[in-house]
Formats: structure tokens, sequence, C-alpha cells
């Protein structure tokens, strides 16, 4: 954010360098009429002075699609909950075709430090922390960012066919704290990951998985998203859960949850009850 506005900014540690005129997804749009690489155009574009700038939600996406069940800890938790066909979700663990479902557009999106949304209908809501990606309109991937698939956990587990409702809501999905572009996270198939949720002074989860256990290769799940499909650039896809937060430490409001990969950063954000 600087002066009231949302503005690209290419960040160095504490600091950025502003893109005036631009947000991400406009210098996305803009990088892809004049055919010209994104880092390339963010590089020229950038101012030379370092500013504090404020990080907010660093895309304002068109569209967000997320990816399920591609870590087996999915997988295998979400049968464990559910009383359906036996493995239904170790199906689509092991399938061809992945899960992928429509998160949202940037209606539902909030940046680091923003509000993310326990539903008043829902009683066990929980954080799925996810590597994702931004994605150009020919699939490419243009840079990683974390993100919190914020669910109802108890709405999909009445009936999978209530996915809709425990994925789509105000506040469900959070983004930030920036983007890392691909030439500086060369494996992203090599992260560490981690997650705390915490209740006042008292941590009440902690958990870490690696992208190593991610089942599918990005491009994989990037190339069913966009068949029969083309979603405009600018739009994120998150690549799937291996943290499972379980019922006990279901979000309450005020809790606040940080995911972090040391590549990438941290992203914090606060729960609080909406609708
Ligand atoms: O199948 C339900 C959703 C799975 C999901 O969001 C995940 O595995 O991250
Ligand atoms: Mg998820």
């Amino acid at each position: 954010m600087r002066e009231g506005r949302t503005t690209a900014a290419v960040f160095a540690g504490g600091e950025a360098h502003p893109i005036p005129g631009f947000t991400l997804r406009e210098l996305v749009e803009h990088a892809e009429r004049k055919g010209v690489k994104l880092t390339e155009l963010a590089a020229r574009y950038a101012m030379k002075g370092l500013e504090y700038l404020e990080p907010v939600v660093p895309v304002d996406p068109r569209e967000v699609w997320a990816c399920g069940c591609t870590y087996e800890m999915s997988a295998s938790f979400r049968d464990a909950e559910h009383n359906t066909r036996e493995g239904f979700y170790r199906y689509v663990y092991t399938a061809p075709r992945p899960e992928i479902f429509f998160k949202g557009t940037a209606r539902v999106c909030v940046g680091p430090g923003g509000k993310i949304g326990i539903r008043r209908d829902s009683t066990f809501t929980a954080p799925e922390p996810e590597l994702a990606v931004l994605l150009g309109s020919k699939g490419e991937v243009l840079g990683y960012t974390l993100a919190n698939d914020v669910s109802a956990w108890d709405i999909e587990r009445e009936n999978p066919l209530y996915l809709p409702q425990s994925k789509v809501y105000t506040a469900c999905c959070a983004l930030g704290p920036w983007f890392v572009t691909p030439d500086e996270l060369t494996d992203p198939y090599a992260l560490t990951m981690t997650c705390v949720i915490r209740r006042g002074e008292k941590i009440v989860f902690e958990g870490e998985t690696s992208t190593a256990k991610l089942g599918r290769k990005i491009e994989t799940l990037v190339e069913y998203l966009l068949r029969a499909n083309p979603v405009p650039a600018g739009s994120v896809l998150l690549t799937g859960t291996g943290i499972i937060v379980p019922q006990e430490a279901a979000l309450r409001p005020g809790d606040i949850v940080t995911i972090g990969v040391e590549e990438i950063g941290v992203l914090a954000n606060t729960a609080a009850l909406v609708g």
C-alpha cells in the first residue's frame, strides 16, 4: 500500500522498490500484452529508491483455484473423518485426475495481517497451509506465495457435496506475504512449511510438512486446471495442504495463525467470525 493505493513493488528485505501506477495483476496483464517477462518489466519500472511499504494482499486475483488431496495426509485424514464411501479421498489422491475446486475471487482474499473468516454456522473451521502459485494466461508459474485455504471442516464432513460451502465464503483465503519469482525459488518441492496457531499466550497447534510430500507436479495441476478452462492471467492456484489441524484446535475468534516457509516468508492472520 503506497499513498493510499495498492501498488506493486519489488521487495528487498524489509523495504521495497515501488512500481507506481500498477497493481501486481495489472503488471502481469501489461507484461502479457507487451510480450515481456514479468521480472524484466518489474525491474524496468521499479523505482530505484527503497521505501517502507505495508504489504497487503499481494495480488487481487480475478480467480483463485485450489487443489485437494495432493498430500497423503490430507486424503487419509479426510477418509478417517468421513463415513462416506471407503477411500473416497484416497481415490482422488491416487487417480490421474486431481481434485481442483474454485476457491473464489479477490472478494474472499485477505493479505498478511488481515482477518481470516470463521463461518457462524461452523464449529470446526481450520487453516490449511498451502503453497500457492501465480499464473500467467498460458499456465506459466510467475511466482510462489503462501496461502491459507481456511475451511469449515464440519460442513465438508457432513457431506462432501457441501464442499463449496465449506471452502468459499468471506475471508476464506489468505495470501502472502509476497510472491517469490521462480528464478529465486528454484525448487518448489524442497520447502519446509510450518503452521502455528496461538490463542493468547498459548500455542494450541504446531505442525510441519515438506513440499517434497506433494503427490503431484505443479505443472500437472496447472495442466488439469487449464483443460477447457482458460483462467485469466494473474489467477492463483493453491496446491493443497500437507498439514492437518485436528478438531481440538478448531479456530476461535482471536486465534493467530502463522504459516512460514524460509524461502518465501511468513503469513500471519487473526481469525474472526464472519457473516
Ligand atoms: O477434498 C477436499 C478439499 C481438500 C483440500 O482442500 C486439501 O487437500 O488441501
Ligand atoms: Mg486445501
